[in-house]
């Protein structure tokens, strides 16, 4: 086992007894949404995970380990710590030899559960290209751990603050497949359409877990993402967070916000510039994807490599 690897008791005893597994992230929880629905919203995903015959693993970084699952004390502890690191890819080696509280990204929750042999990651949204990243840069490195490590990542799209299109186009270049789940658009994580179709519609558990096992059959390195929607009675009205998500990004920008502090702020202002309707949306569409990605990670088992 891997030396930075610490299982909790739960995730333990699922892998001894070959249960499904899911990974869930912990940036959601300590950057993504204020405390205490914060802690709410995480136990509630982990719930349903369960509910659904499958284990969850919340992977954060804690006194110098990887934790694969935590207790609900180290949940809180997350969920209210106002200096829990945001850790990506680049971070990882940071906080783990400085023994600080971390809270992982897509990219970092990527690389964990692969050490830790889990194949399917349940979040919100990745990240993607910024709007403006042709002078900013800003382009998550979230998209470069999709092309290289092997984990399938169910989500409701990627963040609407970011180019949905460009962010579509950099996947493809990227060669990371794009599956919707029910409709063929790629949803827009407040909302049910972005405009943009995703590049392949597979509804059943069965079929997706079959697209993933025969990407990495072929050798072919990387993540597969699985978008689906929010459900209907959850969504934003679009042209209320379309104009809301102008204005946070303007505020970003009067304000000099940039690098890892710009999704932060802008789920912040967002939720607060929506009455808190947005938090509302944000943890309805989690809850969302964690039945989708509880049943694809048990028909990952049944159909195995
Ligand atoms: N989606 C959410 N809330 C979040 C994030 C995504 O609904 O907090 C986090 C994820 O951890 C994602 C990260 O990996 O934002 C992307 O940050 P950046 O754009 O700085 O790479
Ligand atoms: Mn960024």
């Amino acid at each position: 086992m891997h030396q930075y690897l610490l299982f909790s008791p739960e995730v333990a005893n699922a892998r001894a007894a070959g249960k499904a597994i899911v990974a869930l992230e912990s940036t959601i929880i300590s950057h993504g949404m204020p405390y205490p629905q914060n802690v709410q919203m995480a136990n509630d995903v982990e719930q349903i995970i369960r509910d659904a015959g499958a284990v969850p693993a919340t992977i954060a970084i804690i006194d110098g380990k990887i934790c694969i699952g935590l207790t609900p004390e180290q949940l809180e502890l997350l969920g209210k710590s106002p200096d829990a690191l945001k850790v990506s890819r680049r971070d990882l080696p940071y906080v783990l030899s400085q023994n600080k509280l971390g809270a992982t990204t897509v990219a970092a929750t990527m690389i964990c559960a692969q050490l830790a042999g889990i194949s399917v990651f349940v979040t919100g949204g990745i990240g993607g290209v910024h709007r403006g990243a042709e002078t900013s840069f800003d382009i998550s490195a979230d998209l470069q751990e999709l092309a290289q490590t092997n984990v399938a990542v169910v989500c409701a799209g990627v963040k609407s603050i970011l180019d949905i299109g460009l962010t579509l186009e950099y996947l493809e270049t990227l060669g990371v497949p794009v599956i919707s789940v029910g409709q063929p658009g790629f949803p827009a994580f407040f909302t049910r359409e972005s405009g943009f179709n995703a590049d392949f519609q597979i509804d059943t558990a069965a079929e997706q877990a079959s697209f993933v096992h025969t990407k990495w059959r072929l050798g072919l390195k990387g993540g597969v993402i699985v978008s689906n929607p929010v459900p209907e009675a959850d969504a934003m009205p679009k042209a209320e967070i379309d104009a809301i998500t102008v204005q946070a990004l303007q505020e970003a920008d009067e304000n000099g916000v940039t690098g890892k502090k710009v999704t932060p702020f802008l789920l912040a202002r967002i939720k607060t510039l929506t009455q808190g309707r947005s938090l509302a949306t944000n943890i309805a569409l989690v809850k969302n994807n964690a039945r989708v990605g509880a049943e694809l990670a048990r028909a990952m088992l049944e159909h195995p490599a």
